[in-house]
C-alpha cells in the first residue's frame, strides 16, 4: 500500500513543481490530491502525464491523508498546518512560518536528514528558504572538512521566488521597454527589468531585510549555530535560478583543489569549475535540474583560510519543491513505513 499525499497551493509556482517532482521521482503514492483555495476551484494541474482537478481546501477532509506538502503563504500555514497536523497528516511546509519553531525540524536532507525524527512533536516539518537551501548544501561538506567560522554571501535571486505575478511583471516590463509602453510596477519596489534591487522581503529594525536574516538563522539551525553568516540579498531580472557569491572563512586551512575534490563527492553538489571562458554555471543552465552547481572555487588570500565559491540552483526545485519531496521520501521510508 502506498501513500495518500496532498499538495496544498497546487496552482502556484512551487506547488506545480511539487507535483512534477512527485511524478518524476515516482513517489510511492496511491493517491495524489491537488488542493488550493476556493479561488482556484475547478482549475486543472498536471501530475506527470495525468491531469488533476484542484480540490478546495475548506471542504477537504485530511483524515486518511498521510502527508501534505504545503506551498502557501506563512499566514495560511499558521492557520492550516496545525489543523491538518491534528488530523494525523504530516505537514511539510514551505513557508517561513514554522522554520524557527524549536518543536519543528528545519530540514535539508543532504545536511541534517536525521533531524526529521523530531517531526512527531507537532507533526510539522519545515522546508528552508530557497537561498538558504542551496547554500547549506554547498557549505556542509566544506564545514565537515575544515570548520566554517564565517560566511559572507551576496545573492542574485530570480523573480520566480516572488511568485507568478512577479514573473509576469518582469516579462511585461521588458516588453514595455521595447515597445515604448508605460511601465507597470506592482510586485517590486522599483523597476525590475534591466535593473537589480537590493531588497527582498520586509525590512527589519536593524536595517537588514527578512530574507537576509533568514539566511543567517536558518543556516545556524540546519548546519551549525556557531557559524556566523552575513547576507546581502538582491533581486535580479532572471526568471528562474538563484545565484550566490559566497565568501567563507575556515578554522583550518583548505586549498581550492581540496574544496573542489570534496564538493565533487558531496551529495546534491555538481562542480563545474574550469578556468576558461564559460567554464562555470549560470542560472539559465540549472533550470529544471536537481543539483546545486558550484563554480569559481578559489582561495581568498585577504583572510586566513578563506575561499570564494559561486553557487547556482533552481530555486523552485532544490530551493523548494525538490527539498520538500526529498523530505517526504525519507519520512515515508524511515518513519511512516507504509509503502511496500
Ligand atoms: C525569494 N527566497 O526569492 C524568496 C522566496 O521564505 O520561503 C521564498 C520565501 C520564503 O523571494
Amino acid at each position: 500500500m502506498g501513500y495518500k499525499i496532498a499538495v496544498l497551493g497546487a496552482t502556484g509556482n512551487v506547488g506545480q513543481e511539487m507535483l512534477s517532482i512527485l511524478a518524476e521521482r515516482a513517489f510511492p503514492a496511491d493517491e495524489v490530491v491537488a488542493l488550493a483555495s476556493r479561488r482556484s476551484q475547478g482549475t486543472e494541474v498536471s501530475y506527470g502525464d495525468r491531469t488533476l482537478k484542484v480540490k478546495t481546501l475548506d471542504t477537504y477532509d485530511f483524515k486518511g491523508t498521510d502527508i501534505c506538502l504545503m506551498a502557501t503563504t506563512g499566514a495560511m500555514s499558521a492557520e492550516w498546518a496545525p489543523k491538518i497536523a491534528a488530523k494525523g497528516c504530516v505537514v511539510i511546509d514551505n513557508s517561513s512560518r514554522w522554520r524557527m519553531d524549536a518543536d519543528v525540524p528545519l530540514i535539508v536532507p543532504e545536511v541534517n536528514a536525521a533531524a526529521i525524527a523530531g517531526y512527531t512533536k507537532k507533526n510539522i516539518i519545515a522546508n528552508p528558504n530557497c537561498s538558504t537551501a542551496q547554500m547549506v548544501v554547498a557549505l556542509k561538506p566544506l564545514h565537515d572538512a575544515a570548520g566554517i567560522r564565517r560566511v559572507v554571501v551576496s545573492t542574485y535571486q530570480s523573480v520566480s521566488g516572488a511568485g507568478k505575478e512577479a514573473m509576469d511583471e518582469l516579462f511585461t516590463q521588458t516588453r514595455a521597454i521595447f515597445v515604448n509602453d508605460a511601465l507597470v510596477n506592482e510586485n517590486f519596489t522599483k523597476q525590475i527589468a534591466f535593473n537589480v534591487i537590493p531588497h527582498i522581503d520586509d525590512f527589519m529594525e536593524d536595517g537588514q531585510t527578512k530574507e537576509e536574516w533568514k539566511m543567517t538563522v536558518e543556516t545556524k539551525k540546519i548546519l551549525d549555530p556557531k557559524i556566523k553568516v552575513t547576507a546581502t540579498c538582491v533581486r535580479v531580472p532572471v526568471f528562474v535560478g538563484h545565484s550566490e557569491a559566497i565568501n567563507i572563512e575556515f578554522e583550518r586551512p583548505i586549498s581550492d583543489e581540496e574544496a573542489r575534490e570534496i564538493l565533487r563527492e558531496a551529495p546534491g553538489c555538481l562542480v563545474v569549475d574550469k578556468h576558461e571562458d564559460g567554464g562555470y554555471v549560470t542560472p539559465i543552465e540549472c533550470v529544471g535540474d536537481y543539483a546545486t552547481y558550484i563554480s569559481r572555487i578559489r582561495v581568498d588570500p585577504t583572510v586566513e583560510n578563506g575561499l570564494n565559491i559561486w553557487v547556482v540552483s533552481d530555486n523552485l526545485r532544490k530551493g523548494a519543491a525538490l527539498n520538500a519531496v526529498q523530505i517526504a521520501e525519507i519520512l515515508g521510508a524511515r518513519y511512516l513505513k507504509k509503502a511496500a
